[in-house]
């Protein structure tokens, strides 16, 4: 557990820098000039927390500062509060705990997301935390769009050893994810992992086929695909509310994965993005190896953010 307080602390040294700043004498206090709470306020929008959080962090902080030793520790309750319920849990995948109403215990997660997201990245990475923790897992590349996004993904299979099902570009992504599927639940897999192609939240055909594909999955088993997540590239900040909010209406996601918050300062926007749309956050990605896609732990980025503030 220390491991991941000081990954998610190295990671969003950015962040954290554009909330701080030069505030260490800030925060050893409990009260504020007003020069300062505006400078403070200034610094919260640089990290990128969206005008509702920033202004619900600085109406409470001025109500509470002087409850805390210091504005660390009343910032940190703040957030606490404000991110309560963001961290998502994956269902266990063990098959003993399969039911008779849910024979098939295979776990089908697709992933979705506009171009650059980060998506294919994200479902190797993925594929290769679930089978270093003893699961077996099954890569599907619905990317049908691009011959490099197959390509890209059969790359990282190879170089992780892990199980992947290709596909050419032009099929019918939705045919292919069924294939998929279909592999999945007669070869004894746990889960099976989808990678999609970029697409425009504001592209109807796009979104509709989108939904082509989950209709089609459905008639492998009424409850695939169970996860519906979203990758997000972090980077982009509370820019991505929108997006998420569009493709949530379309598909209804289960899960948000952020990635790509190690280059940027715009870490506060994953709080924003959640106080928003409440779905839970999985993981988030942290850089561009293998390992660098941890599960999202709230503690671990709540003091990421404020540490040594
Ligand atoms: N620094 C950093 N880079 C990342 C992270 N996740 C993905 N990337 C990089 O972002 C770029 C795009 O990643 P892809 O996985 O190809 O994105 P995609 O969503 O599949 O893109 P399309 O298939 O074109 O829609 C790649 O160069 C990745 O290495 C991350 O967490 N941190
Ligand atoms: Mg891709």
């Amino acid at each position: 557990m220390l491991g991941i307080f000081k990954t998610f602390a190295e990671k969003l040294a950015q962040t954290r820098q554009a909330i701080t700043g030069n505030f260490s004498s800030l925060f050893a206090h409990s009260s504020l000039t007003e020069e300062e709470w505006l400078s403070f306020e200034e610094h919260l929008y640089q990290a990128d927390f969206g005008v509702e959080v920033v202004e619900m962090i600085l109406k409470r902080m001025k109500a509470e500062i002087k409850r805390y030793p210091s504005g660390q520790d009343c910032l940190r309750k703040i957030f606490t509060e404000l991110i309560q319920g963001s961290e998502g849990t994956v269902p266990s995948t063990d098959p003993s705990q399969a039911t008779e109403d849910t024979p098939h215990s295979l776990q089908v997660f697709l992933l979705l997301g506009i171009n650059g997201a980060g998506k294919t990245t994200t479902a190797a990475k993925l594929a290769n935390f679930w089978q270093q923790n003893g699961q077996k897992v099954l890569l599907g590349s619905c990317d049908t769009f691009r011959a490099a996004a197959d390509i890209q993904l059969k790359t990282w299979a190879e170089r992780l050893q892990l199980d992947c099902i290709g596909s050419q570009p032009g099929a019918d992504a939705a045919a292919v994810a069924y294939d998929v599927c279909q592999a999945g639940m007669h070869r004894g897999y746990q889960s099976v992992l989808l990678d999609t192609a970029g697409r425009l939240h504001t592209k109807h055909s796009l979104m509709e086929e989108l939904k082509k594909m989950i209709r089609v999955l459905q008639k492998c088993n009424a409850s695939f695909p169970q996860h519906r997540w979203l990758v997000l590239d972090g980077s982009l900040g509370t820019n991505s509310v929108q997006q998420a909010q569009l493709f949530h209406e379309a598909v209804g996601l289960t899960g948000l994965i952020l990635t790509k918050l190690d280059g940027t300062s715009k870490g506060g926007a994953l709080l924003s993005i959640f106080h928003t749309l409440h779905i839970p956050i999985y993981f988030i990605g942290l850089g561009e190896k293998a390992e660098d896609l941890q599960p999202f732990s709230a503690a671990a980025y709540i003091e990421a953010l404020i540490e040594n503030a």
